[in-house]
């Protein structure tokens, strides 16, 4: 039986930490399904967009060899019907969000791998416009 791996986020100003957690989390299982959040989430969420549109985050996370497929994150409520619908046997989040989908366990495991230190989009954005 093939095991899917599925797991989240805005992959923007796209970085090591990024490619890190996806090459992890690929090996957790056979497939890997990432969510990429909507701009229009991120607006909801963070109060501005991305730096890189949607189309453009899509573009370079499903160009990655370990990602099989990705799809639109469009709302943050919808992640039980998104692990259903895709037969997510994992879903892996990095530890900044430890327990936060713990009420997933029943649908799949949840796992927290942790984060890579010392890099992040904002830090990325703060460092360029220092220069
Ligand atoms: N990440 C990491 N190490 C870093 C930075 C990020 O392991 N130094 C991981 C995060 O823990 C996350 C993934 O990379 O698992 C994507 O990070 P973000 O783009 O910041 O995602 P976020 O905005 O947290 O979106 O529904 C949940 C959201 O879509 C998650």
């Amino acid at each position: 039986m093939s095991r899917t791996v599925l797991t989240f986020g805005t992959f923007d100003v796209f970085h090591v930490g990024h490619l890190r957690v996806l090459e992890r989390a690929a090996s957790l299982g056979d497939r890997l399904v990432v969510g990429v959040s909507a701009d229009a989430l991120n607006i909801k969420k963070k109060g501005r967009a991305p730096v890189f549109s949607q189309g453009e985050r899509l573009a370079i996370v499903s160009a990655l060899r370990v990602v099989d497929q990705v799809f639109v994150e469009e709302s943050l409520e919808a992640k039980r019907d998104y692990l259903v619908e895709h037969g997510a046997d994992v879903l892996v989040m990095g530890d900044d969000w430890a327990g936060k989908f713990d009420e997933y366990a029943d649908v799949c495991e949840v796992v927290y791998l942790p984060r890579t230190p010392a890099i992040s989009t904002t830090a990325i954005i703060e460092h360029i416009a220092d220069m």
